[in-house]
């Protein structure tokens, strides 16, 4: 950091009694203990720059001015952006977004293929939904890279970064600012005033601060010529230290991201997104109000779903300034009253969420919906085995061979017509965990699922291992990875169920979805939904289970704690993905990307019955109405590269 940025002229009246800072000793002392209510502190959200796009960019050695987007079968989920500026989004199809930029480079996303052992780049993936399942290990190789690279470029004993999605982290640097503010300026290594740590502070040594290329949010005249207190100076020390962290992510690993610096979670992802890409936007405390006044609930935090929808409606307008002016009592009359309480302190930038880092992986998801639906044991065993593979390689970077954790549960969900079908059971401890013992574990709870019958076709698999537990490394005692406590509880009272949208036993039920039965109602086409009556769960993706982006540990998405238990300010998980087409949120890039993966089967298919086949023109294997099941092992593409990231998978 330029010291002339900090140093700059002292004014006479400076560290004099005669004005003193709006801050205290104690607010001081508590920014190195990461106190979340200080106003002093110092939060940072990073985002990458059209993540996944950036990702291909990267990987094949494309340059930054050309335009690409990724593909996933002939929808749109990244573009860079050069392919913005002609007007591509994620609204667009391959084939639309080739009109608007006849230069655009599509990269597919990678797919695992039913038969093959390895997810693989493939040049017709697009043509394949049948048989192939989107992989993010790509993306998830890159994401942890880049954290790894932020870690590195913040002091070991002063970080706190917490994950938040798969192309997102906060990060708390009121720590690191405690100590540099300690160094720079001496003077507050004094004891307070009669040692009464609620005294106010000296006013900052220094008049003007040099903002460099940042963002700043504008304030009214008579703020801006107002002299910096210490919030503003912990701020100008937080945004240097996001510049240093993010020309670490471009020199090392050569990617763009945006960033916002602000005193808390809410407003640092409101100043990342507000200039993009490649900028930093700092929005200081005395700029939070002005900054917050424009910006429609619906793009605040937590209330991109069905909280801010509400919201909108029960008060007639989705503007900050408009709900301003309803009072505290009615916010808590309408919605609740810890819920009306968060939402009045949102509208007005208090967010006093802790950056978690201790954060870790709770489960792990890998689905498919299927379109045409699958109606035998075999292709059901072809997908188990898929998912097996997808989820152990995820369990090996987990660090499941060393035995730092393991998981304890395996949950199989299976779907027919609108019934939803789970069992679940233990993970036998002790013996190895690999690909081949999850998917036999895997076969025999779907063999249980059949047993109670009325099995198929099957329109959706999801299999999920949860319930996880540190290890123990080297000697493994007796009582390692042994299930205890509440899992057993709910393990021992989970008797197999078969009834219309179970979503498997347990503490975690009260945790499901309650929506507006939103996906039912696209399912409630296709089928009687003998397990409408309950409208609850996404039959895609179950939301108790879920892998933020592979990487992340998630508690219930946010809004619907909001609603269900009115304890938004509790909940912590990071924010939802939504899907474009039909508004539902989704809490982690898997169940989206499932999600999506319906919707244009559920495309290709409405388009088939219109012009009566659509896959006239495709390969036979994309024709068949059933996955065409390919490959006993020893046809399986066994040689090959493999891709960065990629091991080999030892299928059955
Ligand atoms: N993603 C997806 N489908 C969505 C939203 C996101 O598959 N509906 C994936 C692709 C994105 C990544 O998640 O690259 C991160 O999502 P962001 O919303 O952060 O979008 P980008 O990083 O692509 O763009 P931006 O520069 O606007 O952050
Ligand atoms: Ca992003």
């Amino acid at each position: 950091m330029p010291s002339s940025s900090l140093h700059g002229g002292s004014s006479p009246l400076r560290g004099t009694s005669l004005r003193r800072s709006r801050f205290t000793y104690r607010q001081l002392v508590q920014l190195a203990s990461y106190q979340t209510s200080n106003p002093l502190r110092v939060i940072a959200h990073i985002d990458l720059d059209a993540f996944y796009a950036q990702c291909e960019m990267v990987r094949l050695g494309i340059p930054e001015d050309k335009p690409l987007a990724v593909q996933q079968w002939y929808g749109l989920i990244a573009i860079n952006y050069a392919a913005r500026a002609a007007g591509i989004g994620r609204h667009c199809n391959v084939e639309e977004a080739r009109k608007l930029c006849p230069n655009l480079i599509a990269q597919h996303v990678a797919t695992w293929r039913e038969g093959d052992d390895k997810w693989a780049y493939r040049d017709d993936s697009a043509a394949n939904i049948v048989t192939d399942k989107v992989s993010l290990d790509p993306y998830r190789l890159q994401s942890r890279r880049i954290l790894a690279t932020i870690k590195n470029a913040l002091p070991q004993d002063l970080q706190k970064v917490e994950k938040a999605s798969i192309d997102e982290v906060f990060l708390d640097l009121s720590a690191q600012i405690h100590a540099i503010l300690l160094e720079r300026f001496p003077e507050l290594n004094n004891p307070p005033p009669y040692d009464d740590p609620t005294e106010n502070l000296p006013l900052p040594s220094i008049s003007a601060l040099d903002w460099e290329a940042d963002a700043l949010v504008d304030l009214d005249e008579e703020e801006e010529s107002a002299d910096p207190d210490w919030d503003d100076v912990a701020i100008l020390i937080g945004s240097q230290i996001v510049r240093d962290v993010r020309a670490r992510i471009r020199q090392e690993l050569g990617y763009t991201c945006s960033a916002g610096v602000a005193s808390n979670k809410l407003i640092s992802k409101l100043g990342s997104a507000f200039k993009k890409p490649n900028r930093q936007t700092v929005v200081r405390n005395r700029a939070v109000a002005l900054f917050l006044r424009d910006f429609k609930i619906t793009k605040m935090r937590n209330l991109g779903g069905k909280l801010g929808e509400q919201v909108v409606s029960t008060f007639g307008t989705d503007q900050v300034k408009e709900l301003l002016d309803v009072p505290l009592e009615q916010m808590k009359n309408k919605l609740g009253a810890e819920t009306g309480l968060w939402v009045y302190n949102t509208t007005r930038g208090i967010d006093t969420t802790e950056v978690n880092s201790r954060t870790q992986i709770k489960s792990m998801l890998s689905a498919k919906s299927f379109r045409p639906t699958i109606s035998t044991m075999e292709q059901a065993e072809k997908w188990l085995r898929i998912f097996s593979a997808d989820i152990f390689s995820r369990l090996v970077e987990e660090g499941v061979l060393e035995n730092k954790r393991r998981p304890r549960t395996i949950n199989l969900h299976h779907r027919v017509g609108g019934q939803m079908h789970s069992r679940q059971g233990p993970i036998p401890q002790g013996k190895t965990l690999d690909e081949n013992s999850l998917f036999e574990l895997s076969r025999d709870l779907l063999r249980q699922i059949i047993a109670a019958g009325n099995v198929w076709p099957c329109a959706n698999l999801s299999l999920s291992v949860g319930g996880f537990e540190d290890g123990v490394k080297g000697n493994m005692g007796i009582n390692a990875f042994l299930v205890k406590g509440e899992e057993a509880e709910s393990l021992r009272s989970a008797t197999p169920e078969t009834r219309p949208n179970s979503a498997g036993p347990d503490r975690n039920t009260k945790r499901r979805r309650v929506g507006d039965g939103s996906i039912q109602r696209f399912f409630g086409r296709q089928t009687s939904t003998a397990g409408a009556t309950t409208g609850e769960t996404s039959p895609d993706t179950p939301s108790m289970y879920r892998d933020e982006s592979g990487d992340q540990a998630v508690d219930a998405p946010r809004h619907v704690c909001a609603m269900q238990h009115a304890e938004a300010r509790r909940c912590s998980s990071p924010d939802m993905l939504h899907c474009l087409s039909c508004k539902e949120d989704f809490a982690s890039a898997e169940e989206l990307q499932s999600h999506q993966d319906w919707h244009m089967a559920r495309s290709l298919q409405d388009q088939e019955e219109r012009v009566g086949s659509v896959f006239a023109n495709r390969p036979a294997a994309a024709r068949s109405s059933a996955p065409k099941v390919t490959g006993s092992a020893s046809k399986r593409t066994r040689g090959g590269k493999l891709e960065q990231g990629q091991s080999r998978l030892n299928f059955g």
